[in-house]
């Protein structure tokens, strides 16, 4: 199995810390999202990483799919998403809106690389309110200071959000940390975690240690 992907890309960190916290081996192959080679777009059309090539059967993409792809091939005990109930929802609920965050920076970033004159005040706002509001939905429910999201246990939710929040840090601002000062303590150990501390962004240099 292989990944394919750039360092910087937080949908593709998404799937490295989760093959580490589960503790799978699989290469990675580092490319440059935005110049994609020929032989790149011939696998994936979608022209977008992550892709995971497999070794039998067809590439995946998406990077929650890659997720629930490689859970499938866990003993049920190993896995980060509960198998049914209303845990299982909440999971999956959790980490479709940590995604969202995820989408919503990623989108303000393409959107500020443009020259000023041509960049989007209305994206902008927009994307930045997606973020204020996920913000205070998980400053919510992190203000009893429970370790993990959802029933305490770790669960793909922690790592999406925990990659959301250091993808803030890296592309918009470390500033979330005021509005949010119970989600800033809960993030403070899953940022020290290997499977984060071992996949940040190239030059990235996280607030704490700044
Ligand atoms: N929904 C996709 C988003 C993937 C995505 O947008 N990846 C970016 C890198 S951060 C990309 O490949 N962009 C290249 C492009 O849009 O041409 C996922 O979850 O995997």
């Amino acid at each position: 199995m292989k990944l394919i992907g750039s360092e910087t890309s937080p949908y593709v960190r998404k799937v490295r810390v989760y093959l580490g916290e589960v503790g799978m081996g699989c290469d990675f192959e580092s490319v440059d999202a935005w110049k994609p080679a020929a032989s790149l777009l011939e696998i994936a059309p979608i022209g977008k990483v992550p892709v995971l090539v497999r070794n039998q059967s067809d590439p995946l993409y998406e990077s929650n799919l890659i997720i629930e792809y490689l859970e499938s091939l866990l003993p049920v005990e190993k896995r980060l998403v509960p198998a049914s109930g209303e845990h299982r929802w909440q999971v999956l609920r959790l980490q479709a809106l940590a995604t969202g965050m995820i989408d919503a920076a990623a989108t303000r970033t393409v959107e500020l690389r443009k020259p000023p004159a041509t960049q989007s005040s209305v994206v902008l706002d927009r994307e930045l309110g997606r973020i204020e509001r996920l913000l205070a939905l998980f400053e919510k429910s992190v203000e009893s200071r429970p370790a993990y999201l959802v029933d305490n246990k770790k669960s793909t939710a922690d790592l999406v959000l925990g990659v959301a929040l250091q993808y803030l840090d890296f592309r918009h601002t470390p500033e979330w940390r005021s509005s949010a000062p119970s989600l800033a303590a809960w993030f403070a150990p899953i940022a020290l975690r290997p499977t984060f501390t071992s996949t940040q962004p190239p030059g990235f240099v996280p607030p704490s240690a700044l």
